[in-house]
């Protein structure tokens, strides 16, 4: 083959190589040294808490099918919205002090598209009325009787979220009504059940393409009308698809100051392993007040776009789920306060 053939035969195929590379990471465009992986037989599904296994097992039903991260997420986070025995997420939640079940959630795709919902009740699935926002209007966040009557005029049904058990709780907890936001390490009521835990969910499809969603009932007896950070694009939850995704479970208005979730991300950029990233974010919360963290818990989860991921938290007892197409597994996170 003469030189001149050679060379129009090796463009015309590093051209088609190229066209082939920018088709498939349409949204990796190689900004830091992470190279797009090619995960399009090995989806994975990373969720907060043990809990999070069951919901990976639905979120697999959608990554195992080659359907989209965003799909996935949402599906995934509806089995706890929806299990009354979940006393931190959707139905069955714990209640804020005057007895009301006010749930706060969010989900962001990998065009950085994102809907959130806060302060919203009587509804079993945020999830769906955050990507319902994100979808159908101009906007990012609707909260309270806004977000409700959005979710009713869309479809949604209004529910009893308070269960007979939380109820009975509840009263329980008003006669003393100790109001504790800082509370011991491993955030226990004093039944030894948990005050308060978010089910954070970040996906990769087969495709390379990650999403995220996080939805919470929030702390156990808080004011009527706090928000948390699980509904606040950033803090609770970020996804940017040429990095990695993050969310964070654990006392909100800690992860709120440090923006967390939109910071173990940027720790990502920078070449962080997830890992790493995450135990960064903890010690910045830690170093802004070492004694107020001493207290509480807050833990990080994280995946980059190698499918590598990894978390940390303040506490020791963090646990997160992991499902690839190999395994279904329930991890322990590290921890600071050792
Ligand atoms: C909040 N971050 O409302 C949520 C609660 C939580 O584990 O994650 N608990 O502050």
């Amino acid at each position: 083959m003469s030189n001149r053939r050679k060379f129009v035969k090796q463009s015309i195929l590093s051209s088609a190589a190229m066209l082939v590379g920018k088709n498939l990471f349409a949204h990796s465009a190689p900004r830091t040294e992470f190279t797009p992986v090619t995960v399009k037989d090995n989806p994975i599904v990373i969720s907060t808490w043990d809990f999070g296994k069951a919901a990976n097992e639905a979120a697999w039903q959608v990554l195992g099918k080659g359907g989209r991260a965003l799909d996935a997420v949402e599906k995934g986070v509806m089995v706890p919205e929806a299990d009354p025995n979940n006393q931190s997420v959707g139905y069955g939640g714990r209640p804020d002090r005057d007895g009301h079940v006010t749930l706060d959630a969010c989900i962001m795709d990998e065009n950085s598209k994102c809907g959130s919902v806060a302060f919203l009740e009587h509804i079993m699935h945020p999830i769906s009325v955050a990507r319902m926002v994100m979808e159908k209007t101009p906007h990012v966040m609707l909260v309270g009787e806004g977000a409700l009557q959005f979710a009713l005029e869309n479809g949604f049904k209004k529910q009893n979220l308070l269960t007979p058990k939380s109820e009975a709780e509840w009263k329980e907890w008003l006669k003393t009504s100790k109001y504790k936001p800082v509370n011991n390490i491993e955030n226990m009521l004093p039944g030894g059940e948990k005050n308060h835990d978010t089910i954070g969910m970040i996906a990769m499809d087969g495709a390379g393409n990650m999403s995220g969603a996080c939805t919470t009932s929030g702390m156990a007896y808080k004011l009527r009308g706090r928000v948390g950070d699980s509904p606040i694009i950033g803090a609770g939850l970020y996804v940017d698809n040429e990095v990695g995704a993050a969310t964070s479970t654990g006392v909100g208005e800690e992860v709120i100051r440090i923006v967390g979730s939109h910071l173990v991300v940027e720790l990502m950029r920078q070449s962080h392993t997830p890992e790493d990233a995450c135990r960064l974010a903890v010690e910045r919360i830690v170093n802004r007040n070492p004694a107020a963290a001493k207290d509480i818990q807050v833990g990080f989860l994280a995946l980059n776009k190698k499918g590598e991921y990894g978390a940390y938290a303040l506490q020791k007892g963090f646990s997160y789920a992991v499902k690839t197409g190999k395994n279904s597994t329930v991890e322990q996170a590290g921890y600071h306060f050792k």
